[in-house]
């Protein structure tokens, strides 16, 4: 099989778009894949601060490769979430990263601002630990943000991500979810950083392909309390109803946005208001991470009042 676009042998199939290409053809396709999604949905113009959600997989990590080639202000933040031995190696692949591009990384640990990690915070709040870990991670991305500076949030969901989380919106036909299920979400509060997902046309198989031609060390490893997740099923069944129909996730996807999105905004009219506590947007009065927070409080006053067993995980 050869390059679409020179004689080379083809080192990269894509069916979906009934195409394959040889390495330095495939990056210049992932490349405008890039740049096509950033200027259709207007996520962000070259004098944007781009703080970039770097988890130490393939996505986050070929999403920051690609701005920095592009000359964008890129600036990688990596939560460590205390999941042992994942959260280790993801910390080290991330600064591993950013050292051998000379970019700048904020390092920001859950122990040290929250008292514990994810596993210990699923005990103390008795909910699953994705639910804890993503309000902590979602909050913190804005706040961070904000705080220093950076105009808009760039995180490496793909295709596969997005498709999976449409089909689980759809099954509980989730309205609101739905509604605000954009790879380009507008800020619609002063304390609210615009968020972008510049990946969302390319597959998790595009991203690693991209990772391995330009040589980027990623954590192959998924976090281990992805296990029996929903989204893993979905994405499961989308890709055995993508070997049959190539395109089908892609449509599912796009047609989305382009018919059912627009009617569902329009229909959107929740309110923000600024959260007593920190100030940042929120339905009700006190934020969910505010109250989560003085539940962790709670429990750290009574359990480990020293911090004693802060790192029980
Ligand atoms: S890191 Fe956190 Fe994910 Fe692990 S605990 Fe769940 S949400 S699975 S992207
Ligand atoms: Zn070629
Ligand atoms: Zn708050």
């Amino acid at each position: 099989m050869r390059c679409i676009k020179c004689p080379v042998k083809a080192s990269v199939e894509l069916r979906r778009h009934n195409s394959s290409f040889c390495s330095p053809h495939y990056l210049e396709f992932v490349r405008n894949q890039l740049a096509r999604n950033v200027k259709r949905l207007r996520m962000f113009a070259p004098e944007d601060r781009i703080l970039v959600a770097i988890s130490g997989g393939k996505d986050s990590l070929a999403l920051w490769d690609l701005l920095l080639e592009a000359g964008y202000s890129a600036v990688g933040l990596h939560i460590q979430l205390g999941i042992g031995e994942y959260s280790v190696r993801s910390a080290e692949v991330s600064q591993d990263f950013a050292q051998s591009r000379g970019a700048e990384l904020i390092e920001f640990s859950l122990d040290q601002e929250l008292g514990m990690g994810v596993p210990l915070l699923s005990r103390v709040l008795r909910r699953p630990p994705c639910s804890g870990c993503g309000l902590n991670k979602r909050y913190l991305f804005n706040k961070i943000a904000l705080e220093r500076g950076f105009t808009v949030v760039a995180t490496g969901h793909n295709l596969d991500d997005e498709a999976a989380t449409l089909m689980g919106n759809v099954l509980r036909w989730q309205r609101e979810q739905l509604a605000r299920q954009s790879p380009s979400l507008e800020s619609n509060h002063p304390q609210m950083v615009r968020k972008v997902k510049p990946l969302y046309t390319l597959t998790e198989r595009e991203t690693a392909s991209y990772c391995l031609i330009r040589g980027i060390d990623y954590v192959v490893e998924e976090c281990p309390n992805a296990k029996g997740a929903h989204s893993l099923l979905y994405k499961d069944i989308l890709n055995r109803i993508e070997t049959e129909s190539p395109g089908t996730k892609q449509q599912f996807f796009q047609g989305f946005l382009a018919r059912m999105r627009p009617a569902l905004q329009r229909e959107q009219t929740v309110d923000l208001l600024a959260c007593e506590e920190c100030g940042q947007p929120t339905t009700g009065e006190v934020c969910s991470y505010c109250r989560m927070k003085d539940r962790v409080q709670n429990y750290i006053a009574v359990n480990a009042p020293n911090g004693a067993s802060r790192r029980d995980t």
